[in-house]
């Protein structure tokens, strides 16, 4: 086996791919992936022209996109965790959670954050403030089914548990709600007490000084 992630530890799609690998030990080799240095762009480039990151290699084979990476992982390196249940209805529901995290609370979070690295007078008001609905909207959403359940699908941690745990630490940051969305905020905490992502964030913490400010 020769697994090597590309990534930056302060991506949230990123650290999902992270908590899968941490999840069952995996081992691979991370390789950090700097966008804002040439060289390291431009090597990541001819690797993933897209250019977005985690990026999965294994030999030969590249594996982008960071729900594809932990089914490549759970297929191909299955481990104590497994990420997509064997019951198709469980299934079903757990890609449906992992696409609600990744598009209706990491993508608007990424649009909040990047536009604060903007330069002046090139921001996108309505855009950022159409992000805030949909995340308000999203958040409101995990409070209710978190009242009744422990993991995103229920009682297992899949990949869907993968997508939530950075897309509500990064909410919690942009968008505080531990006091108006108490079921969301006990799941994050649930999910930053896992050892995989307690270890994504102890590994992120050094970076979080680049995060930009509101
Ligand atoms: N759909 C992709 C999204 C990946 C993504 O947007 N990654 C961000 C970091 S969180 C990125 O690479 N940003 C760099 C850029 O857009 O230049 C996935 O799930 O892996």
């Amino acid at each position: 086996m020769s697994l090597t992630l590309y990534f930056h530890p302060l991506s949230s799609f990123c650290q999902k791919a992270l908590i899968a690998l941490y999840e069952n030990d995996t081992p691979f080799e991370p390789h950090v992936v700097d966008l804002m240095d040439a060289g390291s762009r431009g090597e990541f480039l001819k690797i993933w022209p897209i250019g977005k990151f985690p990026v999965l290699r294994d030999g030969d084979r590249i594996v982008p996109e960071s729900s594809v990476v932990i089914e490549y992982l759970d297929q191909r390196y299955p481990g104590r965790t497994r990420f997509v249940p064997a019951d198709p209805k469980l299934a079903l529901e757990t890609r449906t959670r992992d696409r609600f995290y990744d598009w209706y609370m990491n993508v608007p979070i990424g649009k909040i954050v990047t536009d604060r690295l903007r330069p002046p007078g090139h921001n996108d008001a309505q855009g950022v403030e159409d992000a805030k609905t949909l995340l308000r909207t999203s958040l409101g959403l995990v409070d209710q089914e978190m009242a009744i359940r422990t993991w995103a699908v229920g009682e297992v941690f899949t990949m869907a548990d993968c997508a939530a745990a950075p897309s509500l630490f990064y909410a919690n940051k942009v968008m505080p709600f531990e006091s108006i969305h108490p079921n969301a905020a006990a799941y994050l905490k649930r999910l930053m007490e896992r050892p995989s992502y307690a270890r994504a964030l102890k590994e992120a913490q050094p970076y979080f000084a680049m995060m930009p400010k509101a």
